[in-house]
């Protein structure tokens, strides 16, 4: 067994030793089907005993190769050891205090590495959180108290959490909605670039958008835009060039504030800092969690100093927003960052992969469109010389990579879309692997 192996030094193998899920993960699945909601999903119902750079160890020690990262969570690897040490030294030393009664220097520090990583120089101002959802909430809480105006404009395929209002930002309906409702008011959804099917350029989808925003809510009456600079549950969309340009452009012109959804896209993931970077845009608020701590529970809100702090005092916070021992871990992760620079990192993974997807894609027939940048790459799985979706054989490539012993994770509106999302301290044989069994798989599954 592999208990007492480093997280850090677990051999970086793909390692069969039983069905995946083997004998004692389907006993503790029959606990967990006594014990659990049913209402929490699991998309590979294994149960987990370590794990550390490129690979999960289940209980029944099979060595897995993480393509997924908790859903873009550990890009640093999980306990990563910059993490465990600044975790560990910080739990020693006190587990909470509540930043809004005694405060601490962790979360200063975490809001100055924000102020200074996220895009843009101007004078900024951040606040901390738990969830990608409550950083959502509450960026669209600032917003409405910087500009007294009550609209919120998202976007279709967009994504923004689980909570009441973020369930009402959220597109898709199952399922994330369904039997939920009813949802906040004053939510309006407009169409996304969506270049794979709308064939449109950024600018024509932007204007595309904009009328919908002029005529049926009126540019005065939002508050702000929220989108995800690439749109991750949805499927990885990335917009047409010049699509979020535009956008900022006319928030800016209307007095809305223009707020990027960073939760999945930041921290390295696109190799860059924020995937807002690929367009030049400078957000006026931005939202981030997942990869922000290693895997702790961690959020932010960041942006113009003057729209931070239109807030009346005491109107943001939270129990627990910004505990001090996700702080540490987040200057753990953040120090790995540009340690071991993740963000080139995530920049080779995609030069890997892309061309590797291609051939897959050549070979089989099915794959419309690979698309993503850095390590958040997708594809987009369709019937053979169409563009319809496939999402059965979407869910069946996956329940096979699963079997192999490769965790990838599905995505899109339709559910068509294989999404990768692998640790940035993914070592290259491991990845050169998945993508082999990923194939193995493709080419088992689609007659090719
Ligand atoms: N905004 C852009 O991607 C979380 C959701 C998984 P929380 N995405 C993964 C699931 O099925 O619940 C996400 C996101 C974007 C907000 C969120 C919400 O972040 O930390 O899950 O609340």
């Amino acid at each position: 067994m592999t208990t007492s192996t480093s997280p850090a030094e677990l051999p970086q193998e793909r390692r069969l030793v039983t069905a995946v899920p083997g004998p004692k993960s389907l006993e503790i699945q029959s606990r967990r089907t006594a014990a659990v909601s049913a209402g929490v999903g699991a998309t590979l119902p294994v149960y987990v005993e370590a794990a550390g750079g490129g690979v999960i160890v289940d209980i029944d020690g099979n060595s897995l190769i993480d393509m997924g990262s908790g859903i873009a969570v550990t890009s640093v690897g999980n306990s990563a050891p910059k993490v465990v040490a600044a975790v560990q030294e910080q739990v020693a030393k006190f587990t909470h205090t509540c930043f809004m009664v005694t405060s601490y220097e962790g979360y200063v520090e975490v809001c100055e590495a924000l102020n200074r990583l996220t895009p843009g120089d101007h004078e900024k101002r951040s606040a901390l959180f738990n969830t990608g959802a409550e950083a959502v909430e509450n960026a669209v809480k600032i917003a409405r108290a910087y500009t007294k105006r009550d609209a919120v404009v998202v976007f279709e395929h967009g994504y923004h959490g689980r909570t009441n209002l973020t369930m009402g930002m959220t597109a898709k309906n199952m399922p994330y909605k369904q039997s939920f409702g009813p949802f906040a008011p004053e939510i309006y959804r407009v169409p996304l670039s969506y270049p794979y099917h709308d064939g449109l350029t950024g600018p024509d989808a932007a204007k595309r958008a904009i009328s919908r925003i002029d005529k049926e809510i009126g540019a005065d009456n939002v508050a702000a835009i929220v989108i995800e600079p690439i749109a991750g549950e949805g499927g990885f969309i990335v917009p047409a060039e010049g699509f979020l340009p535009a956008l900022v452009e006319f928030a800016n012109a209307n007095g809305i504030v223009f707020v990027a959804d960073e939760v999945q896209s930041g921290f390295c993931r696109t190799g860059a800092w924020f995937a807002s970077e690929h367009e030049g845009i400078v957000p006026d608020l931005i939202t981030t969690a997942k990869g922000i701590a290693g895997g702790l529970p961690l959020a932010g809100v960041t942006g113009r100093a003057e729209i931070m702090d239109a807030v009346h005092v005491g109107g943001l916070g939270g129990t627990y927003g910004g505990n001090p021992v996700a702080c540490a871990a987040a200057l753990g992760s953040i120090a790995t960052m540009e340690e071991l620079d993740l963000n080139a990192a995530a920049r080779e993974i995609e030069a890997v992969m892309k061309p590797r997807l291609q051939t897959i894609a050549d070979k089989t027939g099915v794959i419309g469109d690979i698309r993503g940048r850095g390590a958040m790459i997708a594809v987009e799985i369709v019937k053979p010389g169409t563009d319809e979706p496939d999402a059965a054989l979407t869910g069946a490539v996956a329940k096979a990579c699963h079997a192999q012993g490769v965790v990838v994770l599905t995505a899109g509106t339709y559910g068509n879309v294989l999404r990768f999302l692998p640790p940035l301290t993914m070592p290259s044989h491991l990845l050169d692997e998945a993508l082999t069994v990923i194939e193995e798989q493709f080419l088992a599954l689609s007659g090719a």
